[in-house]
């Protein structure tokens, strides 16, 4: 398969899906999105695959979120796509792949990032690792998996503060509040998990599937969630205010929301 944004693996049993995008942070634009969901429906029907690596190129982050050059007032650039950014789709994909799907995350996991690696059925981090949400910064939120399934993992406070406040947290933070399975040092990281991945396919695919399904079907609800989130940030996006968040970043200023307060 041919990608722009992407690269795609297969090797002995296990797929690799790493963004590619490094001169971003491996931010992800409209094509990014597209290319994700057609690399994890490939894993997911191949038959000799049994688990997917999820990562990102460089050693200085998995992905930092939606792309802020493409978003503008009618949400993300269509780009060479034709149709709006899909990140729902792709939320679902992980969630709903038959087969465990491992974030190997190897620098930021930021803001849209950060709910990518949340979503997925593992994470094991590189000790340089950092991780957090930057939404109420830069005008946006991912209200559906990306808080609800959150809070599951870390617990109520905790994923209002991690939302709320948007700091950054190191892997060792990440690992105490139970948002990461293994910390190891940066070079490290890629043959972790592998070796966990090569641990997994020596265990029955079929248990497996129904284990991941069972554990999703106690967070089924969040999809409905996702639908009404993911709908009103459309028409968020619209706002001044969200277009100051972005604006901001952009021009490397500090955001001034205050004329927005109620
Ligand atoms: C990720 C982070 C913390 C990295 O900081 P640092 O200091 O290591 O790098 P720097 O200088 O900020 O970034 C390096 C280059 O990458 C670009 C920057 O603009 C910069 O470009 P140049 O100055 O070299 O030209 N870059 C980084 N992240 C980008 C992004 N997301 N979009 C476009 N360009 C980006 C730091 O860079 C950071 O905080 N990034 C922004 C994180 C963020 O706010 N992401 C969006 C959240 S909203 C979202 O993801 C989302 C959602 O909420 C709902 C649906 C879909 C998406």
């Amino acid at each position: 398969m041919q990608f722009q944004d992407i690269l795609y693996t297969k090797k002995d049993g296990i797929a690799t899906v790493t963004i590619n995008r490094e001169e971003v942070r491996n931010a992800f634009r409209t094509l990014t999105v597209d290319e994700l969901i057609a690399a994890f429906k490939d894993a997911w029907w191949d038959r000799a695959i049994g688990v997917v690596i999820f990562t990102g190129a460089g050693d200085k982050a998995f992905c930092a979120g939606g792309d802020q050059s493409e978003r503008g007032r009618s949400g993300y650039d269509t780009g060479s796509v034709g149709h709006e950014m899909d990140v729902e789709t792709l939320h679902n994909i992980i969630r709903n792949i038959p087969k465990p799907v491992i974030a190997a995350v190897n620098g930021f996991a930021i803001g849209g990032g950060h709910v990518l690696h949340v979503l997925c059925d593992i994470t094991i981090a590189a000790n340089t690792a950092r991780f957090g949400q930057t939404g109420p910064r830069v005008g946006s939120f991912d209200a559906g998996y990306g808080s609800a399934y959150l809070a599951r993992i870390v617990g109520e406070k905790k994923a209002r503060e991690i939302w709320y406040f948007c700091r950054q947290y190191t892997a060792q933070e990440a690992q105490q509040m139970g948002l990461v399975n293994a910390v190891v040092p940066a070079d490290k990281l890629m043959e972790t998990a592998e070796a966990w991945a090569q641990e997994l396919l020596q265990k029955s695919p079929t248990a497996l599937k129904f284990l991941k399904y069972s554990f999703n079907a106690d967070s089924a609800h969040i999809g409905g969630i996702s639908n009404m989130a993911m709908s009103a940030l459309e028409l968020y996006y619209q706002t001044d205010e969200a277009l100051e968040g972005v604006n901001a970043f952009m021009e490397r200023r500090p955001v001034d929301f205050s004329k927005f307060r109620k």
